[in-house]
């Protein structure tokens, strides 16, 4: 299970702050894409310090499977004097077509001042960046209307930098994921986990699903006890994460031999039918 302990900095980490850092002074803005399903736990701390204070939007990105109420007030909280966030989808579509304007309003001054020198129509530059598996090459694919990057349900699929030209008057940097060295808190692991942008073949996944029961159990319990035929939350009151997990399983009849839940094949269900808003719209960061 993820903890403060464990340190996520594979090679390939390094080596993505590296390429932000030789190319961030090539772009006009950053567009930081969020995870609206935890806008909190998929930001980066170190972003400011990497992207060295460029101007910036930030996505809430796959908010079709996300609490909209939650979303809402997480773009309000986000949205500052100097950054705009939108929610988006880049498998519905929503917010997409908002993109290209909020980046041309952040960088009026500068487009002025282009046309001033008569550089009249030239393209901005974008670098697109957040954690693994969040939907960045999706995002391109999306706006340039074209399957021009890899995109793959697992974090790490794309390993280095592409630019990619679209006619919106935009040219958009596709980048690898980052994760940073260290998480400040359990809970940060634990929902960068969740929905999949820690590879799970490195995961406990019975630890993380129960983490997944903790979460749905307080926020979201009607979601939980409809869809696994629980009843009452309240029944379960005395039950710890790992035995709900386990009721699940039971309901669901993932048994083996002698009776016995399969917990393993439970908690990869559980999972995968979360990751798929199969339980509901669903936020793990509540604000
Ligand atoms: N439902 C939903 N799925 C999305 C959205 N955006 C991306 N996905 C899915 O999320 C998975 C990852 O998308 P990618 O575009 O490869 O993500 P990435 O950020 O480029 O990932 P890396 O290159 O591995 O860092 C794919 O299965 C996409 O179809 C979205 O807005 N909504
Ligand atoms: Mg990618």
């Amino acid at each position: 299970m993820p903890s403060q302990s464990i340190q996520w900095f594979p090679g390939h980490m390094a080596k993505t702050r590296r390429l932000i850092s030789d190319n961030i002074k090539n772009v006009d803005i950053v567009i930081e894409i969020l995870d609206a399903r935890i806008p909190r736990s998929s930001r980066n701390p170190e972003i400011h310090m990497l992207t060295a204070q460029k101007p910036s939007i930030i996505l809430l990105n796959k908010s079709s499977l996300a609490d909209p109420e939650q979303t809402k007030r997480w773009c309000e909280a986000y949205t500052e004097k100097d950054c705009v966030c939108i929610p988006t989808d880049c498998i519905t579509g929503e917010g997409i077509s908002k993109i290209s304007p909020v980046v041309k309003d952040i960088l009026k001054e500068r487009l002025e001042r282009y046309e001033q020198k008569g550089m009249t129509g030239r393209t901005l530059k974008a670098m697109v960046l957040g954690i693994p598996n969040v939907g960045k090459s999706s995002l391109i694919n999306k706006i340039c209307k074209n399957k021009k990057t890899k995109v793959e349900d697992r974090p790490g699929v794309t390993l280095n930098k592409q630019w990619v030209g679209t006619s919106i008057g935009l040219d958009l940097l596709d980048m690898p994921g980052i994760l940073w060295p260290k998480f400040d808190e359990c809970i940060v692991g634990e929902n960068l986990a969740i929905t999949g942008a820690i590879r799970d073949q490195i995961l406990d996944a019975e630890g993380i699903a129960s983490c997944l029961c903790a979460r749905l159990r307080k926020y979201y319990p009607r979601f939980l006890c409809e869809r696994y035929k629980l009843g009452d939350i309240l029944e379960y009151s005395e039950y710890s994460d790992f035995e709900l997990l386990e009721i699940i399983g039971k309901n669901r009849g993932f048994l083996i031999a002698g009776g016995v839940v399969s917990t393993e094949r439970t908690a990869v269900m559980l999972l995968d039918e979360f990751r798929a808003a199969k339980i509901g719209r669903i936020t793990l960061d509540i604000r």
